[in-house]
């Protein structure tokens, strides 16, 4: 059995909090209306949220569930001018693939209703570039490979406490992938083993912003309960 014995030490459930059902309605119906409140922004003002803020937000990222909690997700967080600059200009190459080459018809009626188009100013105009990036495998000292177990999964799921975690602060958000994006890797010299998941411009939203006005699918065309 030794193969299987637990290598970390067991405590107790730490800071676990039951609530009375009426307050855990409360609670669940008042997340529901903050959440209900984000919207995907693509018009960015160029103040700054501080820092603190940013770090926070990924702290909370980083709590999220993981393959045998291997945390396999790195978040690089671009203000750099010169740095911004340069992925706005090869995002909107690969852009401008996808928009006259790449993309299906029925893909580009499907984005039709969200107005997008190959220029992306906001990559320079948002202060900050959240570059999501998954570690496929790992790396040991020695430079021996180590596995890594449901990336995708567990990037994913980092990803949205990251969006609510951004969203619950005050911040907006806007979900961006640039396809391929293996640019973000070369522009930022991350290793080899890290895949860009995705591009989170994140800050305020500029005083004109608009949005398209979409709504999400009512509770009975998402769940069934058995
Ligand atoms: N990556 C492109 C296209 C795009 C694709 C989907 I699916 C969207 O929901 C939005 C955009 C772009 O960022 O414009």
């Amino acid at each position: 059995m030794a193969d299987t014995d637990p290598t970390s030490s067991f405590i107790e459930l730490p800071d676990y909090h039951a609530y009375p059902a009426e307050e855990m309605n409360q609670r669940a119906q008042s997340f529901y209306e903050q959440l209900r409140r984000r919207r995907s922004v693509r018009d960015f003002s160029d103040r700054v949220p501080p820092r603190e803020v940013i770090e926070n937000c990924i702290r909370a990222a980083g709590t999220a569930p993981s393959g045998a909690n291997i945390q396999p997700w790195h978040f690089a967080v671009v203000s750099d001018a010169a740095l911004k600059q340069r992925i706005r200009v090869a995002a909107e190459a690969e852009e401008r693939e996808f928009y006259e080459r790449r993309a299906s018809r029925e893909w580009l009626e499907a984005l039709a209703p969200i107005g997008t188009n190959e220029q992306k100013p906001f990559l320079e105009i948002a202060p900050y570039l959240i570059a999501i990036f998954a570690q496929r495998y790992g790396i040991e000292d020695s430079g021996a490979r180590t596995s890594h177990y449901y990336v995708q999964e567990s990037v994913g799921i980092a990803t949205g406490m990251l969006i609510t975690a951004l969203h619950t602060a005050g911040l907006v958000t806007l979900t961006h992938t640039p396809s391929p994006m293996g640019f973000l890797g070369q522009i930022l010299g991350r290793p080899q083993n890290e895949k860009p998941f995705l591009l989170l411009v994140t800050g305020y939203p500029s005083d004109t912003a608009k949005v398209p006005d979409l709504s999400k699918k009512p509770l009975d065309d998402i769940a069934t309960f058995y």
